[in-house]
């Protein structure tokens, strides 16, 4: 349906056209076997953007037995790296050649920026895919001198058929940091989309059969959690899940590989990240660091800098900071260019963040900014920063994933590490200093998969990412990310009249 109601205010939503909304499996598009449908909402306004088809159990068992064959007896496993490679290539030049048609797919189902999903996130995933592309014709083991008269090689073997659960805050990004190392290895995947953000992950793979993918290595389940998504994680014949979404979840995707057949299991799941800023930081840089680190993307990003120390010697300067900053934070419609912040995805997620923002105004914090939504219609919510946030109190321990800032004070540098690991999280860290041997310190006593120095949210693909404590296990991203679909075979064979 056209969606142009914006242009009174001053910029233009192009007509967003759904071409596929039915389930992709063997290389074919197909209604689920139920028949069943659900709505995919655009968080702007509640209204309906399309009816996508609900899979269940039995369409997954379909997937998987695409996906099998596919993996037993056809060609991709098989194909030499570099041919895989080259179809990856091709695969990455058909999405820049749709950038325009997905990244609206993106922005309407997930009320994310328009410039953002256009600007960054798909090119990141185009460049994801060739950097893996490239990477496929490079998968080797190694060759070991054996005590005795042996000698061993190891191989680098796909695990097989992958079901990768992704979230709904980056689908386009999700979608292809697990596909792109799980292609590249040889492997062949069931992909269940988050239910909020069904389309682009649809669209990908009719682009991947274009690509010359062939039938049953990509299929996409579009469904719900607790039944599609749990007929993955359960299945007697999936090899391997790969999930990013809650720790709650991710905690029930572990207990059903335990129940079924010990599948690998890799999880990228929440946290609660601190920002650690001390007295000889430029206050207005880390001011900055601070707001993006926990406004982008609405807040609705697992690295989300949510916890924020900042040392007493500039604290009060800090708070004033941010609070003038923030006042320049516009909130609206996520394809007008001029604005910071789109709506939260859906309902759920907005109810979840205001109900923080109330146990933070009754448990004492003090607002200095936002603490309430905008408006009757769409999920809209005012940029909230809170002050003297307590380490116990809910809003500082607990994964928010809205704009809500907490602001702690600090006093030393050992206060800062032990109350930065005071979480079950451990996903990422960020610190702000110019004394090197602070920065230092910091960074290796911390518990988290990433700690940036003097920067924030910088990811790039040679970068491997991935949480420690309860933010889960196993990388996505750079090397590590491509062997987590590759398991390790040593063969042993012994060596006759060796000289030596
Ligand atoms: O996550 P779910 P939700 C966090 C964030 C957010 C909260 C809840 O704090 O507010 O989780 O979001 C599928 N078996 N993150 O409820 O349910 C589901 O269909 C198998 C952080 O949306 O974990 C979707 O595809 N799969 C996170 C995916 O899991 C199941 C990103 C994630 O949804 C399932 C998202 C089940 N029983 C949320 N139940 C991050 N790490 O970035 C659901 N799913």
């Amino acid at each position: 349906a056209p969606r142009d109601s914006s242009q009174a205010a001053g910029f233009h939503v192009p007509e967003v056209e759904v071409k596929f909304t039915r389930l992709f499996i063997n290389g074919e598009f197909v209604d689920s076997l139920s028949g069943k449908e659900f709505e995919t909402i655009d968080p702007r306004t509640g209204d309906t953007i399309a009816r996508v088809a609900e899979g269940d159990k039995e369409d997954v068992n379909r997937a998987v037995r695409a996906a099998r064959e596919s993996f037993d007896d056809g060609p991709w496993p098989r194909l030499s790296g570099y041919e895989r490679g080259r179809i990856m290539m091709k695969f990455g030049d058909l999405v820049e050649e749709n950038l325009e048609e997905l990244a609206m797919l993106d922005a309407i189902e997930g009320g994310k920026l328009l410039g953002l999903v256009k600007g960054m996130e798909i090119p990141i995933a185009v460049r994801l895919l060739r950097y893996y592309a490239g990477a496929a014709d490079k998968i080797h083991g190694e060759v070991l001198k054996m005590s005795g008269n042996f000698h061993a090689y190891t191989l680098r073997e796909p695990v097989g058929v992958v079901g990768h659960i992704i979230p709904w805050n980056s689908p386009s990004l999700m979608f292809f940091f697990k596909v792109s190392p799980a292609l590249a290895a040889g492997c062949t995947m069931i992909v269940k989309p988050a239910e909020q953000t069904s389309l682009s992950a649809l669209y990908y793979a009719h682009l991947a059969k274009q690509a010359g993918i062939p039938d049953g290595v990509i299929n996409v389940v579009t469904g719900y959690g607790p039944t599609a998504g749990a007929a993955i994680s359960h299945h007697m014949d999936i090899d391997m899940v790969s999930f990013t979404g809650s720790t709650e979840v991710g905690r029930l995707v572990m207990q059903a590989s335990a129940t079924s057949n010990l599948k690998i299991v890799s999880l990228e799941l929440g946290g609660k990240s601190p920002l650690l800023i001390f007295d000889d930081a430029d206050v207005d840089m880390a001011a900055d660091l601070a707001l993006q680190g926990v406004l982008a993307n609405k807040g609705e990003v697992c690295v989300a800098s949510s916890r924020v120390y900042v040392q007493e010697g500039i604290y009060e300067e800090f708070e004033k900071k941010v609070v003038e900053k923030v006042k320049a934070w516009t909130v609206g419609d996520p394809f007008d260019p001029n604005v910071h912040q789109g709506p939260q995805t859906d309902k759920p997620q907005f109810d979840k963040i205001m109900s923080y923002i109330g146990h933070g105004k009754r448990e004492g914090a003090r607002l200095l900014a936002g603490g309430e939504s905008i408006g009757t219609k769409g999920f809209y919510i005012k940029p909230t920063i809170f002050a003297d946030v307590k380490d116990d109190m809910t809003i500082a321990k607990d994964e928010i994933f809205g704009p809500v800032m907490s602001l702690m004070k600090f006093k030393t540098t050992e206060e800062a590490i032990r109350r930065a690991n005071e979480t079950r999280y451990g996903l990422a860290a960020g610190v702000v200093t110019r004394d090197i041997n602070v920065a230092n310190r910091v960074s290796r006593s911390v518990r988290a998969g990433i700690v940036w120095l003097n920067c924030y949210m910088v990811f790039d693909l040679d970068c491997p990412f991935g949480g420690f404590k309860m933010s889960g296990f196993g990388k996505d991203m750079g090397m590590d990310g491509l062997h987590k679909y590759l398991h390790v075979k040593s063969v042993v064979t012994p060596i006759f009249d060796s000289p030596w």
